[in-house]
């Protein structure tokens, strides 16, 4: 490691006082500082301080003597070296070493951040917090702060220290005491640890919220969607290729009483394809090897036997897919499969004649003006309606499977309305794997994305993945040939085909339209899901756990400063801190302030922009200005403020209710 405290401040150091924050208003410039900014740090003798050494990363270093705007270090076993003032930044004295919120560094730039959490995690801390956001770094490892004893000693409070269970336990309580949903979002990159988070958060309240038995039901699905949705990448060994929110229902009293999951997209060209040394989904494998514990598993989910045979057969079917391969059989280039095993597999597999199956991989059936017309296919073709055909029948797979899954947790249970949501939705992948055709389109998609994921705080998703890789559709053909097949599963999948195809006004199948009629029809369904989304999470209380990748090599121990700093960066996370350091912990963006208290008003502004509703509002009730700061986009309020508002918008709306009683009580 390149933190070398070699010689530590001791806190006699001047300016070494923990309670003085050297930052001053952070949010006079707030939008356009990063967060590694100081401001003006004056550089002293004997001072602390970071300096970037040539490989980029910082090194903890002792100023020895100054000289107009150059400064005499002394860093890493006595080497020293002049550099210039303005690159040095402030470090904590080491009392501050470790400090389970980064609220409590006097300074707050990015080696101090990095350097508190890899002393952390170098002690197997793996959690801190980042004001109200909790930060969780990979270990790669095993380590022992999970179980009973630890569940008991959140649960009743003995623990306080970092730790999903903390924000589990704040969201259980919070539920309760509010009555108000709640949510908790996990955000990270592939390999993070969002997957094992949301675990680790389930495990809590189901321990928390468990009685009936059905928190072991909801435990079990786990299993069950990592064979089906989980595949080796060469960034996570068990990588979730689909994005789920699992809403856990509570009884009045706070027990479990149901679930439900919602699934996002699957990646379904993995189906198909994939990168070297990365693999298809888990359940291939595991069926090759004949369907050990995790698909046996269904039984957990109450899928009937003859279902569960069913889903094997269709696994089967895709598997068996892949082998089928195409003759030449004319000279122009257009191909029938071959007549061999794989085939007739397939068609036995999925219920249909070897026929039907040959002709619906190698021709096309197209309206032109009014007569059908009957187009043969090349090769390249044929292999694109083969791999759509299997791409299809699972995607359909894992639809059917959660809506089993849902059945199962919903079954008879009653529901007071009282729900804790866990989001973990895979993300950020880097842009530049998908230049190929449609980057502009999925980066104009990403920018659509954004506006509406930033209504939901500083979470951002990278979505262009997962919009590249799903665009394509299936045939009209192929659809017609799955719904003639006699098992009940291709029927199934079928009519789901065709009822949404019907319902999607951009991109209806049977128009056989272009490919952008295609893409469009992907996103706007991608579109509706995140609506959704953000709909019911925005009217929880929602928290935040910021998974963070602290090498790329999935290894322990290794903690890569600059790929950290990259990820803390990218999430906004100290913002956040600084924001609920200065004191002002309380952020409402205008227009969700206007709305609200807006109808106070006594002097008419009802057409103005909801900045100036905000302002109007501040000053017709005297809060005084020490108590709030006005963002470009947001109100910060110190604690309290917000309460007074409250009050007023109470007592007015129950004097309404009043008048309006009087009202209906009197007979006109
Ligand atoms: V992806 O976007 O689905 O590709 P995730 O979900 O962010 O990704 P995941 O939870 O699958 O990552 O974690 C990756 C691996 O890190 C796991 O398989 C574990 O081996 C490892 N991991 C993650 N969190 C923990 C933990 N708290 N303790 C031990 C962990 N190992
Ligand atoms: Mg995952």
């Amino acid at each position: 490691s390149s933190f070398l405290r070699n010689d530590g401040p001791s806190v006699d150091d001047e300016d070494a006082n923990p309670s003085v924050s050297p930052q001053g208003s952070v949010l006079g410039s707030w939008g356009n500082k990063k967060w590694g900014d100081t401001g003006s740090y004056a550089a002293k003798k004997k001072h602390h301080s970071w300096f970037q050494s040539s490989d980029g990363n910082w090194e903890l270093a002792k100023i020895l003597s100054i000289s107009g705007t150059e400064s005499l270090i002394s860093y890493s076993e006595g080497k020293v070296l002049k550099v210039n003032s303005d690159c040095l930044l402030p470090a904590n004295p080491e009392i501050l070493d470790g400090v389970d919120d980064l609220m409590q560094l006097s300074y707050l730039n990015e080696p101090s951040v990095l350097y508190n959490l890899q002393y952390r995690y170098d002690r197997d801390m793996i959690y801190s917090k980042a004001g109200p956001v909790l930060v969780a770094i990979n270990p790669f490892k095993k380590i022992p702060l999970y179980g009973n004893d630890y569940i008991e000693a959140y649960k009743s409070k003995s623990k306080d220290s970092p730790h999903v269970y903390a924000i589990a336990d704040t969201a259980i309580r919070e539920m309760i005491r509010d009555e108000v949903n709640q949510s908790i979002v996990i955000s990270g990159e592939s390999g993070a640890g969002k997957t094992e988070t949301a675990k680790i958060a389930m495990q809590y309240l189901a321990a928390l919220g468990g009685g009936s038995g059905i928190e072991y039901e909801i435990l079990k699905t786990n299993p069950i969607l990592e064979a089906f949705g989980n595949a080796k990448t060469s960034r996570n060994n068990n990588s979730s290729r689909f994005g789920k929110l699992i809403e856990i229902h509570f009884s009045e009293t706070g027990k479990i009483s149901g679930a439900q999951i919602q699934t996002f997209l699957l990646e379904k060209s993995r189906v198909v394809q994939c990168t070297e040394g990365e693999r298809s989904y888990h359940s291939f494998y595991q069926l090759c090897a004949g369907a050990p514990p995790p698909l046996r598993a269904l039984d957990a989910v109450h899928v009937s036997k003859e279902n569960q045979e069913n889903a094997f057969t269709m696994l089967a079917a895709v598997l068996w897919l892949g082998n089928v391969t195409f003759s030449i059989v004319d000279n122009e280039n257009h191909v029938e499969p071959v007549i061999d095993e794989a085939l007739l597999n397939v068609s036995k597999l999925i219920g249909c004649e070897a026929d039907g199956l040959k002709l619906a991989l190698s021709t096309r059936k197209m309206k032109v003006g009014n007569e059908n017309i009957v187009q043969k296919l090349t090769l390249s073709q044929a292999i694109d309606t083969r791999d759509t055909l299997a791409k299809s029948i699972y995607s359909c797979l894992f639809d059917w499977l959660v809506e089993q899954i849902n059945k199962s947790l919903a079954a008879g249970k009653c529901r007071t309305g009282r729900s804790i949501s866990i989001l973990d939705i895979y993300g950020f992948e880097s842009f530049d794997e998908y230049i190929q055709d449609g980057i502009d389109w999925a980066k104009m998609e990403f920018e659509d994305n954004q506006d509406c994921l930033n209504l939901f705080e500083k979470v951002t998703y990278d979505t262009s993945g997962f919009l590249e890789k799903n665009r394509d559709l299936l045939h009209l053909d192929s659809i017609k040939l799955l719904s003639s097949c006699t098992c009940e599963l291709p029927q199934a999948f079928a009519s789901n085909m065709l009822s949404s195809s019907e319902k999607s006004v951009l991109g209806p199948l049977h128009k056989s339209g272009g490919a952008d009629s295609q893409k469009l029809s992907v996103a706007t369904k991608f579109k509706g899901q995140l609506f959704q989304l953000m709909q019911r999470l925005e009217s929880t209380t929602p928290h935040f756990i910021r998974c963070i990748k602290p090498n790329n090599s999935q290894s322990p121990g290794v903690y890569h400063q600059g790929l950290v700093l990259q990820q803390l960066r990218c999430c906004g996370v100290l913002e956040v801190v600084r924001i609920s350091r200065s004191g002002f912990p309380t952020r409402l963006s205008h227009q969700k302030f206007a709305r609200r208290y807006g109808f106070l008003l006594l002097e008419h502004v009802a057409l103005q922009d909801p900045l100036s509703v905000s302002v109007a509002i501040l000053h017709q009730f005297d809060i005084l200005p020490e108590m709030y700061q006005i963002g470009y986009t947001k109100l910060f309020f110190r604690t309290g403020q917000i309460g007074k508002l409250e009050d007023a918008r109470n007592r007015t709306l129950n004097s309404i209710l009043r008048v309006q009683s009087c009202f209906r009580g009197h007979k006109f």
